[in-house]
């Protein structure tokens, strides 16, 4: 991946960051886009949250690709030749299991990883291609939640388009449909995409992944706060705010926040922009919506999908739904 094709693309995402911080802060409800979490510290310590022993949902997710990637791939191609397509690929620890499912069916598998990160797309490209050399990775860093077009792919190729990892719990469910739907309009008939949702399961177990012991998820919350210092040359104090994980049991979401533990004032010079926190005021900075059972099935109908068949642990604590573009 050479800087050269890079670089405008990184320009464009660092635009988005002052528009949409902007927007969060100057809201009576103060609130900032999880995707912000992932700059390049933030992609760092995000990898470690996915090791930590409360947070189940990586470990989870990869014991049930593990057990049925072959599975899943001839649910998802009917003996045509598959390319996969991942959106927020991340360091694509998982997804060397459907690569690997995939090579066990073609001679060669074109890996196309989309992310808004470009230090996570590049330790991943740099990875697969050294371990599997028969994968050719296509490497895009865009956000998907913007714009979205795929590489143009023989008439005889199957799209697999994968969106794992729990990634579409940070959208309002009307945004999951729009997002989905989004992703339905540009894939053909007997396409398909492979959703990964969390499940509803025990209050304190949802609570201990999102505040866990040694204070990683803490140090990820935060860290937003340290990228807006740097890009936009704002002066929060870190250390002047806490991390709060919460249950919202109607909406069925985890809800992150920063909670501002005195009365202050944070200027960020790039925006000419101050703004006021009172004491115990939060900051909204993620929701992490969690499935019933049959959840994810009617997701993926509401966006045009036709739902195929549902993957899941035993304990029925994560779920891997296929569906298909008809
Ligand atoms: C990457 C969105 C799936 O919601 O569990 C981890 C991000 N936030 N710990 C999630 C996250 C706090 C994660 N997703």
């Amino acid at each position: 991946m050479t800087a050269q094709v890079v670089l405008p693309l990184v320009d464009a995402v660092l635009d988005r960051v002052a528009d949409d911080v902007r927007r969060g802060l100057t809201a009576p409800s103060k609130s900032l886009p999880p995707w912000l979490f992932y700059d390049e510290a933030g992609s760092r310590l995000f990898e470690l949250i996915t090791d930590l022993p409360e947070y189940y949902l990586t470990r989870t997710e990869r014991s049930i690709l593990a057990k049925n990637a072959t599975a899943i791939l001839t649910a998802a191609c009917h003996d045509q030749p598959l390319r996969i397509v991942e959106l927020g690929a991340g360091s694509a620890a998982k997804t060397r299991l459907l690569l690997q499912a995939g090579l066990d069916r073609q001679p060669s598998v074109v890996y196309e990883p989309i992310d808004v990160s470009f230090t996570a797309l590049e330790s991943a490209c740099r990875q697969i291609e050294g371990e599997m050399p028969r994968v050719e990775v296509v490497p895009r860093v865009i956000d998907y939640t913007c714009e979205l077009d795929f590489e143009p792919c023989g008439s005889h190729e199957r799209r697999l388009v994968l969106y794992i990892g729990s990634s579409i719990g940070n959208f309002e469910p009307d945004e999951a449909i729009r997002l989905l739907h989004r992703i339905r309009s540009r894939l053909r008939p007997g396409d398909g995409l492979l959703l990964g949702v969390d499940l509803v399961k025990d209050r304190n177990m949802l609570l201990a992944a999102y505040d866990d012991a040694e204070g990683v998820t803490a140090a990820f919350n935060r860290n937003v706060l340290v990228r807006l210092n740097r890009e936009l040359g704002a002066d929060f104090d870190p250390g002047a705010f806490a991390h709060r994980a919460h249950w919202n049991p109607f909406a069925s979401r985890i809800e992150m926040h920063l909670e501002s533990l005195c009365a202050q004032v944070v200027r960020l010079a790039a925006l000419d922009l101050e703004v006021e926190f009172a004491a115990g005021e939060t900051l909204h900075t993620e929701n992490s919506y969690k499935f019933p059972p049959g959840g994810a099935e009617a997701l993926l109908s509401a966006s045009g999908f036709t739902p195929v068949f549902t993957w899941t642990d035993p304990r029925q604590w994560f779920a891997v739904c296929l569906g298909r573009a008809e």
